[in-house]
């Protein structure tokens, strides 16, 4: 055996939930130059909800789609509204690291579409909410945490039931799938704080297959 082929500590947190704390530490560095490509053609940028309200957390996206919000609602679509360029293409260690993590859940045939790309400055926060704009929930969604850690909160499956939290920290990762896909969720205001690579904001990637 490799000594270097070791699985990572894996907890469940829920029926088919699964935290794999520091799961991103040697990629690291690549991930960060891949992400400075992808903000440098899809900006982040403050969407703005159906509602009129602007987002907290700034969002782009790499794929073949990417999640954005307009007046009727959210949506998954091929080109950035700003640019009205097709997303950057989702580097090959983004897909890799999504597929590995999704494998060691034991979801074997996880190929993401999309990456959505958030990003929390201190304040920032996303508030309790189900991801079901997806075409199909029989498959997972993969989330690192890179920077700042941030509280997490999950529920149940109305917006009412009881939540947990759990500390998120740089390189964790999480594998949603089962009947966990459609848990309440959201991330409670990032603290202040400064991450001796990101500086002072936190940068989560949700990695899913939406077509
Ligand atoms: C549980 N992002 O982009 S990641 C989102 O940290 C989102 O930026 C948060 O919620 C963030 O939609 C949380 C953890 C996560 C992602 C997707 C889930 C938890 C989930 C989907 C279903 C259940
Ligand atoms: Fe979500």
């Amino acid at each position: 055996m490799d000594l270097f082929d070791i699985e990572k500590p894996k907890l469940k947190i829920a029926e088919n939930a699964f935290l794999f704390k520091e799961f991103v530490l040697f990629n690291q560095e690549n991930l960060l130059k891949d992400l400075k490509q992808i903000f440098s053609v899809a900006p982040l940028r403050h969407m703005v909800t159906p509602a009129g309200f602007t987002m907290s957390v700034a969002m782009s996206n790499c794929g073949d789609l990417g999640w954005v919000t307009d007046k009727t609602g959210y949506l998954y679509v091929s080109n950035d509204p700003i640019s009205g360029r097709p997303w950057p293409v989702m580097p090959a260690t983004f897909l890799q690291l999504a597929r590995d993590a999704a494998i060691q859940a034991g979801f074997e045939d996880f190929i993401p579409d999309v990456c959505l790309i958030n990003q929390y400055k201190v304040g920032a926060r996303m508030s309790l909410h189900q991801d079901k704009n997806e075409r199909d929930f029989s498959q997972p969604i993969v989330s690192v945490s890179l920077g700042l850690p941030a509280m997490f909160q999950f529920g149940g499956f109305r917006r009412a039931d009881k939540t947990i939290k759990i500390p998120l920290n740089h390189g964790d990762v999480l594998v949603w799938g089962g009947e966990s896909r459609l848990r309440y969720h959201g991330i409670l205001p990032l603290k202040a704080g400064t991450h001796t690579l990101l500086g002072e904001r936190r940068i989560n990637l949700t990695f899913r297959k939406a077509a």
